[in-house]
């Protein structure tokens, strides 16, 4: 155990925004600098995480209910953050993690339309009420993002899953639940255009989060 706890990185956004290349690079910068750094993704990332994403994801079974796809999300968190997350910090590791509690205030919240407070004190419930150090939202048109999320299931021989096949609607109000709570919380956001070349955003990522480890 080191005596500095590590710093919780999230990657948020809407459908194709390329959290996971993102995610994945930083994680790759970081320990290449000597750091040790956990990557994980939500839903997922534990037992328990991974059969919830296999569940929600699955667009060929009756669907669940909204409130159960709420619980669901938010049993995957309790989880996460039980097994993973909260042991990985205290150990010093930086934790980085492909989408958060942030993902279900938008997406149930903006775009099942669930009262955003209820939401939120759910979502502290299942977090305890660890909150991110730093948060980068990569945003981008709704088609656009899709198009790159349907472009790279063909290149894995893969199709859209439940979540990505829901109405243009939407994927509209979860664009827009992103900007409203980035907006309501910029300490922690750092809004990036993600239609930028990835190297450039690689390095805006690169340079916030070395900011924010070394504070
Ligand atoms: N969900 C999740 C909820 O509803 N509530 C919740 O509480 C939580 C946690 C998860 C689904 O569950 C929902 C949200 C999601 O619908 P997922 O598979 O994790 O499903 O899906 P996403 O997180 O949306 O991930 P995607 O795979 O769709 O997109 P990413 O990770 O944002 O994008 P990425 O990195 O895979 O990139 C997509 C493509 O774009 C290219 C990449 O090479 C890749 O081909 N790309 C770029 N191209 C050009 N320029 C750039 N700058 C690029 N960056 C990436």
């Amino acid at each position: 155990m080191t005596d500095k706890r590590g710093k919780l990185i999230t990657f948020e956004g809407p459908e194709g925004g390329g959290k996971s290349t993102h995610a994945a690079a930083l994680a790759q910068r970081l320990r290449t600098s000597g750091m040790a750094v956990k990557l994980t993704r939500e839903p997922g990332g534990t037992w328990l995480g991974e059969g919830v994403r296999r569940l929600l994801k699955d667009h060929q079974q009756p669907p669940p209910t909204p409130p159960a796809e709420l619980l669901l999300f938010l049993a995957a968190r309790a989880q996460l953050v039980g097994e993973v997350i909260r042991p990985a910090l205290a150990a010093g590791l930086h934790v980085i993690c492909d989408r958060f509690a942030d993902s279900t205030a938008v997406y149930q919240g903006y775009g099942r339309n669930f009262d955003l407070e209820q939401v939120r004190e759910l979502n502290a419930m299942a977090t305890g009420g660890l909150m991110p150090d730093i948060t980068f939202l990569l945003d981008l048109d709704v088609t656009a993002g899709l198009l790159r999320a349907q472009n790279r299931q063909s290149a894995n021989g893969g199709g859209a899953d439940r979540i990505e096949r829901e109405a243009r609607e939407f994927h509209e109000r979860v664009r827009q639940g992103y900007l409203a709570i980035a907006r309501q919380d910029p300490g922690r956001f750092r809004l990036l255009d993600a239609t930028r070349p990835p190297a450039e955003l690689q390095q805006a990522v690169w340079e916030a989060a070395q900011h924010v480890i070394q504070s």
